[in-house]
């Protein structure tokens, strides 16, 4: 009886990997098409800058190298490309990511991270994900310290859908047109929680806990979790839109990783 559990545990991983991979694929290849679309609207703020430099400097919550300039403007334009992808039907769901898509299995989280490469603690490795962005929930970091984070997404949708979360990620330098990278990682569901275990640091957000007894966000360590680990042959469930054919260098000092 034990075995036969073990077994269909087993190959319900599988299964979730095998959607989380089967997504992961369509949206790099979705996104990949659009590179040169994408790299020119992401730029098309620097044209009017001066326009809002100075408000926005002013305004900032960090010092100008670390605030993100492409903070709200990377979202809008992923939201505009996304609006093109006719498989993707938007859900209005109030608890979700920045962009959440709905298909005939699944409903599809998709958040924007920008930040400037002077801010390392938000990249190299890891990345930071809100509670209304994920299922994967944790007690304690990898650090083995309490670390209360209940994620606000459900596994599975009661309407049998799986919940999948794919997170988009832009590093860049103010002063420059083309970002450093840009990169697609698919986050595990959290019914791989055996799989990947307390993958997290500590989020950015403050110490106590909040309304659902929870801290707000988790630095999720996705260089401990890179690969579909239940798929044969573990393909990499992080993809690298930007540049083509990135070098070690880059893989390393932007993603923590030296291969993908
Ligand atoms: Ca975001």
């Amino acid at each position: 009886m034990n075995i036969n559990i073990k077994v269909f545990d087993k190959m319900n991983k599988e299964a979730i990997e095998q959607k989380e991979e089967e997504y992961l694929n369509q949206i790099e290849y979705f996104i990949k098409d659009n590179l040169d679309w994408i790299l020119k609207r992401l730029k098309s703020k620097n044209e009017i800058k001066n326009d809002w430099i100075n408000i926005f400097k002013a305004t900032a919550r960090e010092a100008y190298d670390k605030a993100s300039e492409l903070d709200v403007g990377a979202e809008r334009v992923f939201h505009n490309l996304f609006g093109r992808f006719q498989m993707l039907q938007v859900n209005s769901t109030p608890i979700g990511a920045d962009l959440m898509f709905e298909t005939y299995d699944s409903i599809i989280h998709i958040d924007i991270k920008t930040t400037t490469d002077s801010n390392p603690a938000d990249f190299g490795g890891k990345i930071q994900i809100g509670q209304n962005q994920t299922s994967y929930r944790v007690n304690k970091t990898n650090r083995g310290n309490p670390y209360p984070f209940k994620a606000s997404l459900p596994t599975f949708y009661s309407n049998g859908k799986i919940c999948l979360t794919y997170i988009i990620q832009i590093i860049y330098n103010n002063d420059e047109d083309k970002p450093k990278i840009i990169s697609l990682f698919s986050i595990p569901n959290g019914a791989l929680y055996d799989t990947y275990g307390d993958c997290v640091n500590a989020g950015k957000h403050k110490k106590e806990l909040n309304k659902l007894n929870s801290r707000g966000d988790i630095r999720f360590l996705y260089k401990d979790a890179s690969k579909f680990e239940n798929l044969n042959n573990k393909p990499s469930r992080i993809k690298v839109i930007y540049p083509d054919n990135p070098s070690v260098d880059i893989l390393k000092k932007y993603l923590g990783i030296k291969k993908l």
